[in-house]
């Protein structure tokens, strides 16, 4: 048996949470086209004939300024130490930005391997794909690279068959039953949040925040959801709204749906929009929001 931590760990946007999600064969982490979806890290188990992968999926690393955007840094930097071996994630053509000092630097702390997974092959030229691997390759020593695209699963076998070669011999860490070890009340959170990601703009998903404060199953069998959404500033409460209610209802739908499929139950839920003022900005306001470091 082998068996290992797999930290996923690059820019926001790369890729991260689709790679995991397409090897646990389950969404456990939310992905959306926006930028610094994944605030939080989120286990993903694969488990194969004679090997269990626990993959770690983190918070994109950039140039963070308020309390919250440091926060999620500090939680995919804090989220590679001590896993047995860790991919980067980078987009094919991306530039290297300042942010790589820092993802290096974290690199270099921890003696193990490293792979350079380059994503999103299926939207870039060979051109640059070579060029994304020859300015990586100046930069670090990576073990291994691969070209991948975690969307149509090119390559991932691949990268797989090769993550197994590096594990070593181990116990299992979770039940085969277990894909997560996130709660439900935060799985039916990030839920509601990507809904939010998906259907507001500007800063405003940004500034959201999603608590279930109820989760309580009816004696009906359905399952009674209360979620309440922070936002920093009254104005944004009215956009969550909208007129007449349209958004939160089209938020709550949205959600409702998925949140059903994943409990294979019929749900009602409840969605309350709160304004924390400046949440973002402060740390004590990001406790109270469940905004704290793993262990
Ligand atoms: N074309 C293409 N798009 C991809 C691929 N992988 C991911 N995407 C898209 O890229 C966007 C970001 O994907 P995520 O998985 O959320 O990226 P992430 O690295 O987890 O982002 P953060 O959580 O913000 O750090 C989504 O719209 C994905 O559908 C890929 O291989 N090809
Ligand atoms: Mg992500």
């Amino acid at each position: 048996m082998k068996s290992g931590l797999v930290a996923l760990i690059g820019r926001p946007n790369v890729g991260k949470s689709t790679l995991m999600n397409y090897i646990v064969g389950s969404k456990v982490s939310i992905v959306t086209p926006k930028p610094q979806t994944t605030r939080f890290r989120i286990l993903g188990v694969k488990n194969l004939e004679g090997a269990q992968i626990v993959f770690v999926d983190t918070p994109g690393v950039h140039q963070a300024k308020s309390a919250l955007n440091k926060y999620m840094v500090e939680v995919a930097i804090k989220s590679i130490e001590g896993v047995d071996l860790i991919y980067l994630m980078v987009e094919a053509g991306d530039y290297i930005g300042e942010e790589y000092n820092f993802i290096f630097d974290a690199l270099k702390k921890q003696n193990v391997p490293v792979f350079l997974v380059i994503n999103k092959i299926d939207k870039h030229s060979k051109e640059e794909i070579d060029k994304t691997e020859e300015d990586f390759a100046k930069l670090f020593e990576f073990k291994e690279v691969f070209r991948i695209s975690a969307l149509r699963g090119q390559n991932v076998d691949k990268l797989l068959e090769k993550t197994i070669e590096y594990l070593k011999e181990g116990p299992e860490y979770f039940p085969r039953d277990v894909i997560t070890d996130i709660p439900l009340a935060l799985a039916i959170a990030e839920i509601i949040r990507e809904k939010l990601f998906l259907n507001l703009r500007k800063e405003l998903p940004y500034s959201s925040a999603v608590n279930v404060e109820e989760l309580k199953e009816r004696e009906n069998g359905m399952l009674y959801v209360r979620a309440v959404i922070s936002v920093a500033k009254n104005s944004q409460k009215g956009i969550v709204i909208g007129q007449n209610g349209k958004m939160i209802k089209k938020i709550g739908k949205d959600a409702r749906m998925e949140i059903q499929e994943m409990v294979k139950s019929p749900v009602y839920l409840e969605l309350f929009v709160r304004v924390e003022e400046d949440w973002p900005k402060f740390e004590s306001k990001l406790k109270k929001l469940g905004y704290v470091l793993p262990d």
